[in-house]
């Protein structure tokens, strides 16, 4: 690792901020669901907030982003404004998309956010694509894709990972390797140890790293980042992290070990990074609960927001969709 891939005091903060942020909106989310406030299918991403606030810190808004349905944290840290969000989220005309997207297909091009998609695998050939587009325009923006560990299994992965190679594209694919895919554990369908190996194949840099922790994970997006800016082309990381909670809301997660559970939320990287930056003196505890009190009040704000706004009416079903010619 060079120097220039060492997160700064600053940085560090930011990515903390972000952190704060994802993991209150998620607990607010789960907790507006069990409460009856809102109705959503949602995908807990509680315990990977590290992977997206250590890539976003790295990212432009014309940067692009492709996710999947369990991106929230990756769109929110890449600067999703909260009010869009559950305005989206809760099928508002405030939302996103007017409410017609819902919590699996939300997109916000002003801060580079272009598809989440519910398709097991199809992120990857999305940013591919706008990868391309700033490639033959002459940018040096880049596009990143998130998956999944599972999605590393699907065809799409391979025949993305095999363009973006041979054209060169500034890409960054970004396994989020959370050891589950639905119900089922990482080795029962993966035969090999890391999905970075495979990058091997199609001749291009495979960085596997811990995704919990804020300084390597800086290091490995700086470095993949700047490499696709560059012009140098793709990089596949793979980031080991790990989901707290079932695949989706109300999936009682009884298929993962209660002692592997146990063990991943003893190091929950959130505690361990606050302490980190305190122990280092870049904050006191004092100027962390007052970023954790902010993030709470945004996210309070934004929800009172979302259920004031209406639903959008009959006349929009059919306006910003596709429709056959008369
Ligand atoms: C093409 C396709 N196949 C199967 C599914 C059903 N499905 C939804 S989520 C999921 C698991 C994906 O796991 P992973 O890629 O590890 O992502 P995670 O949910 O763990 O973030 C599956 C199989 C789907 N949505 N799309
Ligand atoms: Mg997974």
């Amino acid at each position: 690792m060079t120097n220039a891939y060492i997160p700064d005091g600053p940085t560090q903060l930011a990515m903390f901020r972000k952190m704060a942020l994802l993991k209150i909106n998620d607990e607010k989310t789960r907790r507006a669901i069990s409460t009856g406030r809102l109705v959503m299918s949602f995908y807990s991403y509680r315990g990977q907030e590290v992977i997206p606030s250590a890539l976003a810190v790295n990212l432009r808004d014309t940067d692009y982003l492709c996710t999947i349905y369990r991106g929230i944290h990756d769109m929110l840290a890449k600067g999703m404004p909260l009010k869009d969000l559950w305005a989206e989220v809760a099928g508002r005309m405030d939302g996103t998309c007017k409410g017609k997207g819902g919590p699996m297909h939300l997109t916000y091009p002003a801060k580079g956010i272009m598809v989440t998609t519910g398709i097991v695998g199809s992120s990857m050939p999305i940013a591919n694509g706008l990868g391309w587009g700033a490639q033959l325009q002459g940018r040096d923006d880049v596009s990143v894709a998130t998956f999944g560990d599972g999605a590393a299994n699907i065809g799409a992965f391979h025949e993305s990972l095999n363009l973006a190679a041979v054209w060169k594209l500034p890409v960054v694919f970004v396994c989020q390797n959370n050891r589950y895919s639905e119900h089922t554990a990482y080795s029962t369908v993966t035969p090999i140890e890391r999905i970075s190996d495979r990058a091997a194949a199609y001749g291009i840099p495979g960085i596997h790293v811990d995704g919990n922790d804020p300084v390597a994970m800086y290091a490995a997006a700086a470095e993949a980042i700047a490499r696709a800016r560059a012009g140098e082309g793709p990089t596949l990381i793979e980031a080991i992290t790990f989901r707290f909670n079932g695949h989706v809301f109300g999936d009682p997660a009884g298929y993962i070990p209660k002692e592997e559970l146990q063990t991943a939320m003893a190091a929950d990287p959130y505690p361990r990074y606050r302490a980190k930056l305190i122990a280092e003196s870049l904050a006191t505890e004092a100027e962390l609960a007052e970023i954790e009190a902010d993030c709470e009040a945004q996210i309070e704000e934004a929800i009172a927001f979302a259920l004031n706004s209406p639903f959008p009416g009959l006349e929009e079903l059919s306006s910003d969709v596709y429709g056959a010619a008369a």
